[in-house]
């Protein structure tokens, strides 16, 4: 189930070019599974239906944003001030991967502190929350990982980081596309969590190596687990998904 940003919180949020047009650029997005280095019961699968309290209400690989067909790609949010919560890292590097924001603006962000800022640091673990606010409100933004933090990581060397917007990641291990999505690596799974934790919540969930090296077993290439840095965000999805009644709106405008 897939929520939808309510129109009147929409228009009221859609201020340019915060809401300029953006494309179906080429979902449905495939994704190179592999099979977890950790332990099975660490999987992202296990993390998400330990999460949810259901087990299979998100079926890992098959309802992440962008694995259908019309679902927007690249993917972004739009908030003030959002609170952010370390669900789990399940990775060798967790206690170097470090998280940030960026302001999305529609090209490759440089991240140097300005329109940008750290969430999560490295020595930072479950249970961590923090609440960000932009510095100039209302922005369109996406987050953005260090994997090792200030150290190389495998095909990502300093000063490369993976980015929820695809498209600003690189190809294959080095630039040249191995595998689909031929033209910009996912790095980070996002799914709708709205209907168990509350409206506009999300779960992302970072990949820590660089995602289009090939699925090798232990421990080269990737394992494309997608369980290295798992956190729940709460802001405005891009895509309005679901209708909501005039009753549900007139609550929403109240909060
Ligand atoms: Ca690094
Ligand atoms: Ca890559
Ligand atoms: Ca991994
Ligand atoms: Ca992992």
């Amino acid at each position: 189930m897939r929520w939808i940003v309510p129109a009147v919180l929409a228009v009221s949020a859609c201020v340019a070019p915060l809401c300029a047009p953006q494309a179906h650029a080429a979902s449905p997005v495939t994704i190179a599974f592999g099979t977890t280095w950790d332990s099975p019961s660490q999987s992202l699968q296990h993390i998400v239906d330990s999460y949810i309290g259901v087990p299979g209400a998100i079926n890992i690989q098959t309802d992440y944003m962008g694995a259908h067909a019309m679902d927007l790609d690249p993917w972004f949010w739009v908030g003030r001030e959002i609170p952010a919560l370390l669900i789990t890292e399940v990775a060798g590097n967790a206690n170097r991967n470090e998280l940030g924001w960026y302001k999305e603006t529609g090209s490759k962000p440089v991240v140097d502190g300005v329109d940008d800022g750290m969430v999560f640091t490295g020595t930072q673990g479950s249970g961590a929350n923090v609440l960000i606010t932009f510095p100039s409100g209302l922005t369109k933004f996406g987050f953005y990982m260090n994997p090792n933090g200030p150290l190389a990581a495998p095909n990502a060397p300093e000063p490369e980081l993976f980015f929820t917007n695809r498209f600003y990641n690189d190809k294959g291990p080095s630039g040249t596309a191995l595998h689909t999505p031929f033209n910009g690596d996912a790095q980070a799974l996002v799914f709708d969590v709205s209907q168990w934790k509350g409206p506009n919540t999300w779960l992302v969930c970072f990949e820590d190596v660089d995602s289009g090296a090939p699925v090798t077993s232990c421990c080269s290439g990737t394992d494309n687990d997608f369980n290295d840095l798992v956190f729940e965000v709460t802001a405005l999805g891009a895509t309005p998904a679901k209708t909501l009644t005039f009753g549900q709106i007139k609550t929403r405008s109240g909060r």
